[in-house]
């Protein structure tokens, strides 16, 4: 019998896969700073928070800006990013999520998103996937960035289970850190060779069942 009450899920690499829209923005933003950005430098920006990714996109460029120029930049390329996600469809649910979800809906597990962005409740209403959260906690309401433990341990609290009978789906290194920081299982969505640190690895959610939660 498992002990799981809650799913507590990372939202860009997760649910839907929003990585290709940062890159877009950041990637302009760098041609026009005047150097290259690849999808390999983009890597580096998952999960990771919006000022966080700035300073590595400038790390990559060699560019120093002062903090106001900063402010501006992170302004400018989160506009081009709104404009890009506000065109989502439901369409772009990554394999096996939603009926994954249904299916812990009906088990009677408590369902909470523990994302870093901003743009969370954006991204949930143009995909039309709100009404499943009993909790939602992101980059709005979280003070400590990933691999900081606060975005879970909040939605285990926000949804009333203990750590220990939560489980956290995560795509990125630092996800994964802070769900074992925070006491909790952690199933890594991705490849087992970079997130090492998970209980288990899945590639896609089509790997899911609630018989998988049984620990
Ligand atoms: P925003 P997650 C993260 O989402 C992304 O993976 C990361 O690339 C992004 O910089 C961060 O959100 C902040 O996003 O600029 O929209 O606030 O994986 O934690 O759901
Ligand atoms: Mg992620």
């Amino acid at each position: 019998m498992s002990m799981i009450k809650a799913c507590l899920f990372d939202l860009d690499g997760v649910v839907v896969d929003t990585a290709k829209y940062h890159y877009v923005a950041w990637k302009e933003l760098a041609n026009e700073l005047g150097f290259e950005f690849t999808e390999e430098h983009n890597e580096r920006l998952k999960g990771v928070s919006r000022m966080t990714s700035l300073d590595i996109l400038l790390e990559i460029g060699g560019v120093e800006l002062s903090d106001a120029e900063k402010e501006a930049m992170a302004q400018k390329k989160n506009d081009h990013y709104v404009s890009l996600i506000s065109k989502m469809t439901p369409d772009e649910i990554l394999p096996g999520v939603e009926a994954f979800f249904q299916t812990i809906k009906e088990a009677g597990l408590k369902i909470a998103l523990g994302s870093a962005s901003k743009n969370a409740p954006t991204i949930l209403k143009q995909i039309n996937m709100e009404h499943y959260f009993d909790a939602i906690v992101d980059g709005n309401s979280i003070t400590n960035a990933k691999p900081d433990p606060e975005v879970f341990l909040r939605g285990a609290e926000l949804v009333g289970v203990d750590p220990s009978e939560c489980v956290v789906f995560e795509d990125a290194q630092a996800g994964v850190e802070a769900a074992k920081a925070g006491g909790m299982f952690c199933i890594g969505v991705g490849e087992e060779s970079v997130l090492k640190q998970a209980d288990f690895v899945i590639a896609t959610f089509n790997e899911m069942s609630l018989e998988r939660l049984s620990f």
